[in-house]
């Protein structure tokens, strides 16, 4: 046999092996092809190597070189299709590696991240002081984000320094940005509701500010508000001491330091004491006159306060987080602790 049909054999039986093997929807299906191409003894493959003796003696060794590469393709194509098999679950109990009698792997239960934990207990906790949840988007035109809330043109809070301004597409006319505090909700609520009001919003809000122990460019806050009639700044104290005391244990110390916010007159800071100091952690004040305004609210028949807490200092305060990257670092071996 001349080396040209010797090898024209070989190639022709890698073509049948390659399809019986890939048409092959059993394991025993491929065991049957397996032991028609490559059985030991009566296999196809061996009936065409004893053509060899055939092929003239100084074309042999490239005969076998040919041999020994189809025989490689055939077993590759035989070792693909049982993988196959195994991996997409046609084959059952078959796999000689496996063994019934070694112990299982553990397989990790997953929780909510600790923000997700502490959300949900902050919406509880005020729930349970009678305000419901309100949510607004995280995209807020200028409108939302600084000039319903007495924020004018010139004021610092809209430099793009301090804001993640989005880049307008030519047909806006409105300048759009992610949202750098969730008082933006109190005028969305307001604006559709009457008074009476008693929400609070729970979100993600943005600054470029450099990530270091307390801050993040991307965190969250709480915002709550409440106006109806005769509310006093006696009542923003109470709510915030009841939460606190909710939320952190009866031995917290809460303190209010005079601030200033464009949209709360009179404002004031909100401080924990944490870890032998005083920490801020959050801004809060009665709703000013012009906000109320704004909503077409009428000042002289309703007031009311409004606050906005830092989330991620909550939680790292409950749970004794000193840096609050390690909140979005995602290494389990932290988030397994809360
Ligand atoms: C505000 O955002 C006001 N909107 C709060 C407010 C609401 C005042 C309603 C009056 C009435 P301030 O910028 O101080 O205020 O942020 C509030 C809280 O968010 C801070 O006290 C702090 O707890 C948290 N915070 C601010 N910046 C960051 C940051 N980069 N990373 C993590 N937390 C931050």
């Amino acid at each position: 046999m001349s080396l040209q049909d010797f090898c024209h054999q070989l190639n022709q039986l890698a073509e049948e092996a390659s399809s019986a093997f890939s048409n092959a929807t059993e394991i025993e299906e491929l065991e049957a092809a397996r032991i028609e191409f490559l059985g030991a003894k009566n296999g196809r493959l061996k009936s065409v190597q004893k053509l060899m003796g055939t092929v003239p003696k100084e074309e042999k060794p490239k005969a076998g070189q040919t041999l020994n590469q189809v025989k490689t393709s055939i077993q590759d194509g035989f070792e693909e299709a049982k993988t196959r098999l195994v991996s997409d679950g046609s084959e059952s109990g078959v796999d000689p590696t496996f063994d019934a009698t070694l112990p299982g792997l553990g397989r990790r239960l997953g929780r909510l991240h600790p923000i997700s934990q502490t959300i949900n207990e902050l919406t509880d906790i005020m729930g349970r002081l009678g305000f419901s949840l309100a949510v607004g988007p995280e995209i807020e035109d200028e409108h939302h984000n600084f000039n319903s809330l007495n924020i004018p043109n010139d004021h610092p809070a809209r430099d793009t320094l301090e804001n993640f301004y989005l880049v307008p597409e030519s047909e806006r006319t409105k300048q759009l940005l992610l949202r750098s505090q969730t008082s933006t909700v109190q005028v969305r609520v307001m604006d559709a509701t009457p008074p009476p009001i008693r929400i609070i919003s729970l979100g993600r809000v943005y600054r470029p500010d450099t990530a270091d122990a307390t801050h993040y460019p991307m965190f969250h806050q709480m915002e709550g508000l409440m106006v109806d009639q005769a509310v006093t700044m006696a009542d923003l104290k109470s709510t915030l001491r009841m939460f606190a005391t909710s939320y952190l244990g009866d031995e917290v110390s809460i303190r209010f330091r005079p601030s200033f916010f464009p949209f709360t007159e009179p404002s004031v800071e909100v401080d924990f004491y944490w870890n032998g100091q005083w920490m801020e952690f959050g801004g809060a004040g009665m709703v000013d006159p012009n906000v109320l305004r704004s909503v077409g609210y009428d000042p002289e028949e309703v007031t009311g306060f409004a606050f906005g807490l830092g989330v991620e200092r909550l939680c790292m305060r409950r749970y004794g987080i000193l840096d609050i990257r390690d909140l979005f670092t995602n290494d389990v071996r932290f988030l397994r602790q809360f």
